[in-house]
């Protein structure tokens, strides 16, 4: 959901996590055009202010070396897309394949190197002292820039929803609607990688948790400091899924509300009440739950992780259309999501501590979510990989 815009101009919404079940793309088929680049930073639905802070990053030469922490990847052809496994016949519609998982469709990636666990707050304090980067969530809002994604006259938002500011999360009050997430997150000033809960907060005690409140823009401009870059949505799915063949997680087909966790989600009711049964509340030290097939830590649950991609919703009708095997697929030229065609969004893996069976189940191995790259929330961050050379 383009949620930052919305909540700039203070908008009530409806959403999302149990979204579009019935609402598939639609099977026009349109071209799959080659991408020379993973990176297509000349898109112009991106903002050229934030790009160009990109582009004033310097890769350091002394960390494109070095692999520690990196798991290389043996690539291959695989099944993409939402598994229906028997067994599940009970469950929520919310914790099975959406309509933008469908249809599954053959893939194949070649090999790559990935990041064992999520981004730390510890790694993305040294990009920031080394380079001087301010992200999205520090700056406020440029309204030149903003209003040319708005329809021409839409009046200037109150000087203060320009502030700099982020999206946390709050328990919704019993009772209160789903269909409004303004219930339960709060575009709140102040709040940053640094400064997750406002002014006086910080990062005491979370070295090791997983980096949050960063855009897409700034997940590129640490990926490019470290000389590596985003995974693709592909290359995402085919990890996270860790050698294992149309199984509904990483870890195999076991139900996630039982005794044994294996991922930091949440227990309980969405948006209202956390058991915390898996012992975590909010993010985790990263590897605190147990690696997939591949030896990766977290690409269920913890925070939700930015990938290179667009988001479209018709992407894997696109695919399948054109037959054959996709080979290293890039995601679409241009965002669509079948909810607002006109918001351009990228595409976020894995689920977070949010995530529930009778939400969103985010912690599957197909599932998808959007948003649009200038949104930073408390519960996204990110994971880089490599090429192999
Ligand atoms: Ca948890
Ligand atoms: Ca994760």
């Amino acid at each position: 959901m383009f949620k930052r815009l919305l909540f700039i101009f203070g908008i009530s919404l409806v959403l999302t996590c149990k979204d579009n079940k019935n609402k598939i793309g639609t099977k026009e088929c349109m071209p799959i055009e080659s991408q020379s680049t993973l990176q297509r930073l000349n898109s112009v639905d991106l903002n050229p202010v934030f790009v160009k802070s990109i582009e004033e990053i310097v890769t350091d030469s002394s960390m494109v070396s070095i692999y520690d922490g990196m798991i290389k990847i043996k690539g291959g052809v695989f099944a993409m897309g939402g598994d229906i496994v028997a067994g599940f016949e009970n469950m929520p519609s919310t914790a099975l394949p959406q309509g933008d998982e469908l249809p599954k469709h053959t893939v194949q990636v070649s090999d790559f190197w990935m990041d064992s666990h999520e981004v730390t707050n510890a790694q993305f304090k040294a990009f920031v002292d080394a380079t001087g980067y301010i992200t999205t969530a520090e700056r406020p809002i440029d309204w030149e820039e903003l209003k040319k994604q708005l329809p021409p006259g839409t009046p200037k938002p109150p000087e203060e929803n320009l502030l700099p500011a982020s999206l946390v999360f709050s328990y919704a009050d019993k009772g209160a609607s789903k269909n409004n997430l303004a219930n339960w997150w709060t575009f709140k000033k102040n709040v940053n990688w640094k400064n997750p809960n406002g002014p006086g907060s910080n990062l005491e005690g979370k070295d090791n948790h997983p980096v949050v409140h960063v855009s897409w823009y700034d997940a590129m401009a640490y990926a490019k400091w470290v000389g590596k870059r985003l995974p693709t949505e592909a290359e995402w799915e085919y990890a996270m899924r860790g050698g294992l063949e149309n199984n509904m997680y990483p870890w195999g087909n076991e139900k996630t509300e039982q005794d044994v966790h294996f991922a930091n989600h949440l227990q309980g009711e969405f948006p209202y009440v956390n058991t915390v049964a898996d012992g975590f509340e909010r993010t985790a030290p990263v590897k605190s739950f147990p690696v997939n097939g591949f030896g990766l830590y977290d690409m269920s649950g913890n925070v939700w992780e930015w990938t290179n991609d667009w988001y479209s919703s018709k992407y894997y009708y696109e695919l399948k259309e054109k037959g054959g095997v996709a080979i290293n697929p890039k995601g679409p030229e241009v965002g669509y999501d079948s909810y607002n065609s006109t918001e351009k969004k990228k595409t976020i893996r894995g689920g977070s501590f949010l995530c529930n069976d009778y939400w969103c189940s985010g912690f599957r191995n197909a599932r998808r979510m959007r948003n649009t790259p200038d949104t930073s929330m408390e519960h996204i961050g990110f994971r880089c990989v490599r090429d192999i050379n």
